[in-house]
């Protein structure tokens, strides 16, 4: 909690440190009412600041000071300062040690940062600004140390005491306690430090490196979580051996863990040598997770390790360059999983949830750049503009400058700033050595906020055979900036002949044609392209693979756009010609309800899924891409006033005509799927995903018939089913159905059967809270008093608040403010004891100017009544006062 109005931060301001840290060595003294850190600094004036000794301001925060030393001479009050946020000190010398002792309060520390306590284990979360609640430290990234810690536990309680890097010793100590040091060879910022104390039972495996390297690796759990470890350990070293392939990067430790707790803030951290991960991005097996969850265990396995080149050897000097490491992170492991699984199924699905909600958030009131300028609280910056776009950005350069060219540069980057703490003008600049590029206009993607427009009109001269495509690219204003500089846009693009054919491109001036598809880089506001000897009209498919984020339109008749979705190369540009289509159909839906008209749904629709649920040479997966709809939120996010409740009415009378009008080869596909599966060991692997992926949206849609032979169906998959993709499916659907007795039983099954696999109730809350049938707010309400949930505990808040406000928009925006109401009060009770997910929670609320005058006003008084309940973290002021500004 503050005692002052939060202040902003600016780039522009950033000064490297007066002093550094050489060696950190630290010693933890864990008792259950209480710890003791003892921290030893070797310190020296920094040399590149010049010459005098200026004050040494330490970060330290909710620490009781007990004894501070200068070079072994204990101070008194006299000589230093203290305040809520520093302890600061009168260096006398160029070199120095300090020595603090604080004590401090894991085990009330219910903001889950810093050091705190998960169950009965004692864990740590330093980013960004975690490690200040550990002890007095120069908390900020630039400054790297090399830490020895030493852990002092009870022993019958904390078997396992763990921290960065290896362990050097260990022994018994007086009273029951025993005591563990950890040496990390590695300079790194205190953000990536980590200690774990507990009662934990380990997994173990070894990779051989490239340069045949032994590393032991080790995943700790709680000891009934020991069977659900295994997808996480061959996450982990597939994903070792292709960040070697790929990017010619070894791991540098000995032995590399993963520890798994249960009340954790977001997904993982990739702490050197000794990641902890939330629980629910480790645990997974057949019976109790589902294939999103698998994928999700695999991806950020792999993003965590990835972190070791990306994030730790090369860090960041100051958190605006957070997209450094996380926009460069996710784009090496969106890359990772595509080559796990189906490229094309997780573009789709990479694309569908960036503009669906990155777009919204940079077109909000929280929107900001890539690189933001400015900020209050740096946990509210772990954006999905931060990560999403930047991992965008990253593609972007990737796509410019050709795979080979990308190698290079990242080679150079690495090699260049091993050790170092540096920025994005760094990585750029590295990019451009190693390809003699120039991509100073390219930056203005760091810089430059809001989702650019780009609109394509076409000439084609039939004299001239000639074709024309003209790019006129604008970005809306931001909060941060009124007029924009055009981008670089990259758009790859190809040309179909009437027979679908892919035409030969040679633009004007170009001796010959050049392969079939092309990029191009607009880089004007208007600029036109003009391809030489088209003997006909062609169609376009642009913006292959989503080649940039951008919002692109292209004057398509529902005719061309069902000809892309049958003749497109581009399995990506195939779907999102299917996805074009659809909301053309739902905006005229949408339209004839407001209106009040009978709704009628343009069959051109149902014809295109007909087709494509009867090409069975398709990739299973691609076919329940193409089946599912586009979602709430993102008719929501492209309309300028959201309509939520013809939304919602539009999109389930759709759902509703493809259910009856696709019946039966729903049906037979259904059928067919759920035999291979009742026949088949579950694997966790892309053709499995796919072919359980179109069986549960085909089990979704033929719930809406209503026919007797598919409640039947859902039962015995609900029942029968020895994995919880089918299970959860079939739950769901029951859930959201009309057969109530059915329903309950359901519900009741699964939560006797899982009521002790909290991961596994969370989804029975999700599912719940996300049923979009009347009296949510009612349902979220009850379940918030099972005693399954809890508050407390971050995972359960997002099961089922989270699910509730995000997913649920029919219920969450009812007409009478009670889903805002709710949100608001838990926000409030939330910013007392964990701001970071309060502010969280409080997104949906920023999104007020989406909606009708109504709703606006009922959505600002309630961030109003935010505002002024009482003393809010900086977390929640800063979402709140930029939402009302
Ligand atoms: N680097 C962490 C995120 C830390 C969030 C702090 N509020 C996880 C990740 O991106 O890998
Ligand atoms: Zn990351």
């Amino acid at each position: 909690m503050r005692t002052e109005q939060p202040q902003m931060i600016y780039l522009k301001d950033y000064q490297a440190p007066d002093y550094l840290i050489d060696e950190t060595h630290l010693t933890f003294e864990l008792f259950e009412d209480h710890t003791l850190v003892h921290a030893q600094l070797l310190m020296r004036r920094n040399p590149a600041r010049g010459a005098g000794l200026p004050a040494l301001a330490l970060d330290g925060q909710q620490l009781e000071l007990l004894s501070v030393s200068l070079d072994d001479i204990e101070l008194t009050a006299e000589d230093y300062q203290l305040s809520d946020s520093h302890l600061i000190l009168h260096p006398t010398s160029e070199q120095f040690v300090v020595d603090t002792s604080v004590r401090i309060h894991p085990e009330s520390n219910t903001a889950l940062e810093g050091l705190y306590k998960s169950g009965g284990m004692f864990c740590t979360q330093c980013e960004a600004e975690g490690f200040r609640k550990i002890t007095y430290y120069l908390d900020r990234p630039d400054v790297m140390s090399k830490f020895t810690t030493t852990v002092v536990a009870e022993q019958h309680s904390y078997p396992i005491l763990l921290s960065n890097g290896n362990p050097i010793a260990s022994g018994p100590d007086e009273d029951g306690r025993h005591w563990a040091t950890w040496e990390d060879p590695f300079m790194k910022p205190a953000y990536l430090f980590a200690l774990v104390a507990g009662d934990l039972w380990c997994v173990e495996d070894t990779f051989t490196t490239m340069s045949e390297r032994s590393v032991a690796l080790r995943i700790y759990v709680e000891p009934e979580n020991i069977d659900k470890c295994q997808h996480a350990m061959t996450s982990l070293k597939k994903s070792m051996r292709w960040d070697e392939e790929t990017y010619g990067r070894e791991y540098d430790l000995d032995i590399f863990m993963i520890v798994a707790v249960n009340d954790f803030n977001m997904g993982a951290m990739e702490n050197k040598g000794l990641n902890i991960f939330n629980s629910s991005a480790v645990l997974a097996r057949a019976e109790t997770a589902t294939d999103a969850a698998h994928q999700r265990v695999e991806a950020i396995v792999a993003h965590e390790y990835f972190h070791n080149w990306s994030g730790n050897r090369v860090t960041c000097r100051d958190w605006f360059q957070l997209s450094l490491k996380e926009g460069f992170t996710v784009f090496r492991d969106s890359e990772f999983s595509a080559d796990m699984n189906s490229r094309t199924v997780k573009r789709i699905q990479d694309v569908a949830y960036l503009r669906t909600h990155q777009f919204a958030e940079d077109a909000g009131p929280m929107a900001h750049a890539v690189r933001p300028e400015s900020f209050i609280e740096i946990s509210n910056f772990y954006t999905l503009t931060v990560y999403e776009k930047g991992s965008e950005v990253v593609r972007m350069i990737h796509t410019l400058l050709g795979a080979e060219g990308f190698r290079k540069g990242s080679d150079l980057y690495f090699e260049r700033h091993d050790g170092q703490a540096v920025t994005c003008d760094d990585f750029i600049k590295a990019m451009e050595d190693a390809n003699g590029a120039d991509l100073s206009q390219f930056k203005r993607w760091y810089s430059q906020a809001g989702t650019p427009r780009l609109a394509v009109s076409e000439h084609y001269d039939a004299q001239q055979h000639t074709y024309s495509l003209t790019f006129a690219q604008s970005c809306p204003a931001t909060p941060d900036k009124i007029e924009k500089l055009p981008f670089v846009i990259p758009v790859e693009l190809g040309l179909l002949d009437a027979g679908g054919s892919e035409i030969a491109l040679q633009l004007a001036g170009e001796a010959a044609a050049s392969g079939t598809s092309r990029v191009l880089s607009v880089t004007e506001a208007e600029q036109t392209f003009t391809f030489v000897g088209i003997n006909e009209k062609p169609l376009p498919s642009l913006l292959r693979g989503f080649s940039a984020p951008v919002k692109l339109s292209f004057d398509y008749s529902r005719d061309q756009l069902m000809f892309l979705m049958q003749h497109d190369s581009d399995g990506f540009n195939r779907w999102d010609a299917g996805q074009q289509l659809a909301v053309q159909v739902l905006q005229e839906l949408i339209a004839q309800h407001q209106r009040g008209e009978a709704l009628v749904m343009d069959q051109r629709l149902v014809e295109a899924l007909r087709t494509v649920l009867g090409n069975e040479q398709l990739d299973q997966a691609m076919v329940a891409e193409m089946l599912s709809l586009p979602g709430e939120a993102y008719l929501t996010e492209i309309s300028d006033v959201a309509d939520v409740e013809a939304i919602h009415v539009a999109r389930e009378f759709a759902r509703k005509q493809l259910a009856d009008s696709l019946f039966d080869a729903l049906w037979t596909r259904y059928q067919a799927n759920r035999e291979v599966s009742k026949a088949t060991p579950y694997v966790a692997e892309a053709e499995h995903f796919a072919r359980r992926a179109l069986q549960n949206i085909a089990l979704s849609y033929l719930m809406l018939s209503g026919k007797p032979q598919v409640l039947a169906a859902a039962l015995e998959q609900f029942e029968h089913s020895d994995n919880m993709t089918e299970r959860l499916t079939a739950l769901a659907v029951l859930v959201n159905s009309p057969y109530e007795a059915e329903k309950a039983a359901a519900l009741a099954s699964f939560a006797e059967q899982f009521k002790d696999n909290p991961l596994v109730m969370d989804q029975w809350f999700s599912v719940q809270a996300g049923s979009t049938l009347p009296g949510g707010l009612q349902r979220v309400r009850e379940l918030m008093q099972h005693p399954a949930f809890t508050i407390k505990n971050p995972n359960k808040v997002r099961a089922l608040v989270g699910a509730f406000a995000g997913q649920n928009l029919i219920n969450f925006h009812a007409a009478d403010g009670s889903g805002y109401r709710f949100l608001a009060d838990l926000v409030i009770e939330l910013n007392g004891f964990n701001p970071q997910i309060a502010s969280r929670q409080l997104a949906p609320l920023t999104r007020w100017r989406k909606y009708d005058a109504a709703r606006q006003a009922l959505m600002k008084a309630e961030l109003e009544r935010i505002r002024s309940s009482g003393e809010l973290s900086s977390d929640v002021f800063e979402v709140v006062s930029k939402s009302l500004a």
